[in-house]
């Protein structure tokens, strides 16, 4: 079918481009988060922004949970914790530990209760019928790797902080949220309002003539 979007004038491009980059260079990750509610519908928005994103062969493999029942929330933190218990005290290896200590991570995730939304982004491996039969998915980590990339932006940008955590293993979420066999969690992100003694690390990126080549 045909596909006519107005074209942009290029100075408006410009304009977007530089302002929407400066926004972007504003976002943090954030651990701390304000009790504060946040307006659910912007968290559904934010979510249906991300299903936009592009998949392989357009089988949109992805399926986001948002959890708000805090008794599961609870579950949740306590197994993630526990998991997160023994990765710290060892699990990790002591080069992953350094790695990690400029973020001064550790196994408490208060986050996980205490932030006003939650998020699992769970990825769907193969595709499975009513009648339990598979169909093969592809480039899923890729697929759901570029949604969960639309959906920190959109969070961002409609102003919510927000932080991508990934406990290891992740098994657990799927009997907690009672996923399909299918399913295979991706990320558990928390999200709400930066709290009022937010802290984050003294961290810098890299420039864009670090990270961009043109030849
Ligand atoms: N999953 C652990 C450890 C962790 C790993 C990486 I790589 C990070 O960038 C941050 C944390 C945790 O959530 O603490």
């Amino acid at each position: 079918m045909p596909y006519r979007p107005e074209r942009m004038p290029a100075e408006e491009s410009l304009a977007r481009a530089a302002a929407l980059r400066e926004r972007m260079e504003r976002r943090r990750t954030v651990r701390q988060f304000a009790a504060d509610p946040v307006p659910e519908q912007v968290v559904r928005d934010a979510i249906a922004c991300a299903a936009t994103a592009p998949s392989g062969a357009h089988q949109q493999p992805w399926t986001f949970v948002l959890v708000k029942d805090p008794q599961i929330r609870r579950r949740i933190r306590a197994a993630a914790e526990e998991e997160e218990r023994v990765s710290y005290e060892g699990r990790l290896g002591e080069e992953w530990l350094a790695a990690l200590r400029p973020l001064g991570t550790d196994e408490v995730k208060p986050h996980l209760t205490d932030a006003p939304q939650l998020i699992v982004v769970f990825q769907q491996r193969y595709w499975l019928g009513p009648d339990g039969s598979r169909r093969k998915h592809y480039y899923v980590d890729e697929s759901v790797g570029i949604a969960v990339g639309m959906l920190l932006s959109a969070l961002h940008l409609s102003g919510l902080a927000a932080l991508v955590h990934t406990p290891s293993p992740m098994g657990f979420l799927r009997d907690v949220l009672g996923r399909p066999v299918n399913e295979k969690a991706f990320a558990v992100i928390p999200v709400g309002y930066p709290a009022p003694d937010c802290e984050v690390p003294d961290l810098t990126r890299k420039g864009l003539n670090q990270v961009l080549v043109e030849v």
